[in-house]
């Protein structure tokens, strides 16, 4: 997959080289070659399914005459990433994207994106820096999420004692922040939720699978529920709790929470294997796309969007719910 990715990336950045000068061009660039040329700092393309669908969203949307898309990868270091975009700003890029692996240390080069007169888009990811260093962030309600999942958990498990094992994403990431937010809420004002253990599980479903196989030998059976932060970390906690012969999900099983609705987690869903599965589009580019276009030609964006957004349940979804979704 990574190197499809690779090759992905290389046919955008020829292809659209291909249309230099076409299009209608709306105001100044600052490419030799007419095209707006778009720098986008991505965490890291393969981090997951959720990734690799938000890197094609974006790559599509800017595959058009008179842009040039130029992606670079951090591989989830978050100081490399901060130097990716600074290297965009000596680069001159008319827009800046980022999907920020971390909140933090984003003061610095955004004061000089904005020095430079580079508009700079927060993608999917949210950043604790003042509004006015960037034009807009586009991404999913991460709290929002995770009440939707600890409100599904009130109504499963209603005064039942929960015992919940909790699989982080990369700390630090404003997905990973929001969702964990939402549920340490929850275990705050529910006096029969205990937290038994918590840890990152980096978005991936190998290091998801080692930690939960480490907490079924610590817990054993009294874990009762997973609230993984991703689908891939979900995977990892079933294959874990499968091979230790626990029974998964449904109304009687292990109940699995997940966040990010790929479709193959649905079909999951479907199976009774994860019992909550919280939406978070990964489909920003055309969205994206739309902002940049716009002001172009003068229009501002608002300070911040977030998709309408779902949350599907092993008992109410269907195979047709699955075959319309997008991702
Ligand atoms: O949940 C995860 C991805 O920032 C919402 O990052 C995104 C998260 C998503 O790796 O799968």
């Amino acid at each position: 997959m990574k190197k499809l990715l690779a090759v992905l990336v290389v046919l955008t950045i020829a292809a659209s080289m291909a249309f230099a000068g076409g299009g209608n061009q709306r105001t100044q660039t600052r490419s030799g070659d007419g095209n707006v040329v778009i720098g986008f700092a991505q965490c890291k393309a393969d981090e997951s399914d959720w990734r690799i669908a938000n890197t094609f969203s974006m790559m599509n949307a800017f595959n058009k005459p008179g842009y040039r898309l130029i992606i670079a990868d951090s591989n989830n270091d978050a100081a490399k990433q901060v130097a990716d975009v600074q290297a965009f700003i000596d680069m001159e890029v008319d827009y800046i994207l980022i999907a920020a692996v971390n909140e933090d240390g984003w003061d610095t080069v955004l004061r000089n994106a904005q020095r430079a007169g580079i508009p700079v888009i927060l993608v999917d990811r949210t950043m604790k820096v003042d509004p006015s260093l960037y034009l807009c962030w586009i991404g999913g309600d991460f709290y929002g999420e995770g009440v939707k999942a600890t409100d599904w958990m009130v109504k499963h498990f209603s005064s039942r004692e929960v015992n919940v094992v909790h699989l982080q994403g990369q700390l630090g990431a404003g997905a990973q922040v929001g969702r964990s937010r939402a549920l340490a809420d929850g275990i705050a004002k529910h006096s029969n939720w205990n937290l038994l253990a918590q840890q990152t599980g980096n978005w991936g479903t190998d290091t998801a699978k080692q930690v939960m196989t480490s907490w079924i030998q610590q817990f054993g059976s009294r874990i009762n529920c997973v609230y993984a932060e991703n689908d891939n970390m979900a995977l990892g906690a079933i294959q874990a709790l499968q091979e230790a012969g626990i029974a998964v999900g449904g109304a009687n099983g292990v109940a699995i929470i997940s966040f990010d609705a790929n479709r193959p987690y649905l079909q999951m869903t479907l199976q009774g294997l994860i019992n909550c599965n919280v939406e978070c589009n990964p489909l920003h580019g055309p969205r994206v796309f739309e902002i940049v276009e716009a002001h172009r030609r003068g229009v501002m964006p608002a300070k911040e969007e977030s998709p309408i957004e779902e949350a599907f349940y092993w008992d109410t979804i269907t195979q047709a719910i699955i075959d319309a979704r997008q991702y």
